[in-house]
């Protein structure tokens, strides 16, 4: 959806990466002696691992490619087709997310293959014949990298949202949705189809504030995001374009469609009060008012235009009386000043 993040959805997607990581985590033993593979699978399903088995590289190869892909791998080094050094270079060739954690086994002790080892990319390397509590602590000491590795993705995704959201609303934040609007605007330049945007403005929000105290004016401007997003479509956008004031984009919308589309905005925020019982005592009305434009777009018109087209309708809807929708250019007999064109554009 392109509107609101879903409510907690930092905090579910949280939740479910702990799972994630309290899960067993899954291993792929590569392992063509009969004698190898079977203590390996026996020791990992007892220490908790989730075991697959491969009797040769070529037969790995097809499972990893297959898409389920277990995050840690015990690959030997010698195996009949593909080897074990040239297996771990595939892996690392398809570079996927997760990254997989790779242990190498080798029957020889020779310093080059640990070397040849790690540049082919794995990430330990053990000798055979291995004491099973070397093994056991080596897998542990991957599986907290894998895990570390899971907290910093975790990290980075719920950092990119915030980038892109508005901290109280949840709604697109103002950057991103200028950023939306400059791209639906190059894909309105190449087709007939129009584009329209509407800046939606609460009517004396500053009464609210000074009525009920800041902290109720946060919870009615959640209210009011969460209702214009309820009523949009879900392939247009609705960004918080600052303070009390929201930024609408409506693809292939005429006038006449973005003026029915705005009232409808307007009604979902008029026709109910908001109530929040934990936040404060009985209900608040609030109302908006909408300004609109809708153009079709030569290859010349910039974002400017149409937000500049918008704000002078949504004064005039202010100076009409608020609680109500203003079309840029729509009526020409009240708004003479309202021209499209580029001489508007900034
Ligand atoms: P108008 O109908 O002309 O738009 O009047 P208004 O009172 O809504 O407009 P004005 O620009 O005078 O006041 C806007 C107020 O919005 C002032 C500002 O303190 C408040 N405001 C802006 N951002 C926030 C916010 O994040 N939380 C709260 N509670 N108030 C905010
Ligand atoms: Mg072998
Ligand atoms: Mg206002
Ligand atoms: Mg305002």
């Amino acid at each position: 959806m392109n509107h609101l993040s879903k409510e907690g959805s930092t905090q579910a997607a949280a939740a479910a990466s702990e799972n994630e990581s309290a899960q067993p985590n899954s291993v792929l033993v590569v392992e063509d002696s009969a004698v190898y593979r079977s203590m390996l699978a026996t020791c990992l399903r007892e220490w908790g691992y989730d075991v697959a088995v491969a009797e040769d590289g070529l037969q790995a190869w097809e499972m990893v490619q297959s898409g389920d892909m277990p995050n840690l791998l015990i690959i030997d080094w010698m195996l009949p087709g593909l080897d074990g050094i040239e297996l771990c270079r595939r892996i690392r060739g398809r570079q996927t997310e997760p990254y997989p954690y790779v242990l190498l086994l080798s029957a020889e002790e020779k310093k080059q293959n640990l070397i040849d080892g790690l540049n082919a990319g794995a990430d330990d390397y053990l000798t055979k014949p291995f004491d099973v509590n070397e093994l056991r602590a080596r897998l542990r000491s991957g599986t907290r990298i894998l895990n570390l590795q899971r907290q910093l993705q975790r990290k980075e995704d719920e950092l990119g949202f915030q980038a892109l959201h508005d901290q109280l609303t949840g709604l697109w934040n103002r950057g991103a949705i200028l950023e939306f609007l400059e791209r639906e605007l190059a894909r309105a330049r190449r087709g007939p189809e129009p584009l329209a945007v509407m800046l939606i403005d609460v009517d004396h929000f500053k009464a609210v504030n000074d009525t009920h105290g800041h902290q109720a004016g946060d919870v009615v401007l959640q209210a009011v995001a969460r209702r214009l997003a309820g009523a949009m479509r879900a392939y247009d956008w609705v960004g918080r374009y600052g303070g009390e004031e929201f930024l609408a984009i409506v693809a292939a919308t005429d006038a006449a469609g973005i003026r029915g589309y705005a009232q409808r905005l307007r009604a979902c925020i008029a026709d109910e009060p908001v109530v929040s019982p934990a936040n404060f005592p009985g209900e608040i009305r609030v109302t908006v008012s909408i300004g609109a434009a809708a153009a079709r777009l030569g290859p010349d018109f910039t974002c400017g235009f149409l937000i500049n087209a918008a704000d002078e309708a949504l004064n005039l809807a202010k100076t009409n009386g608020r609680n109500r929708v203003e079309v840029h250019g729509a009526d020409r007999s009240k708004a003479t000043s309202l021209r499209i064109g580029k001489a508007s554009a900034s």
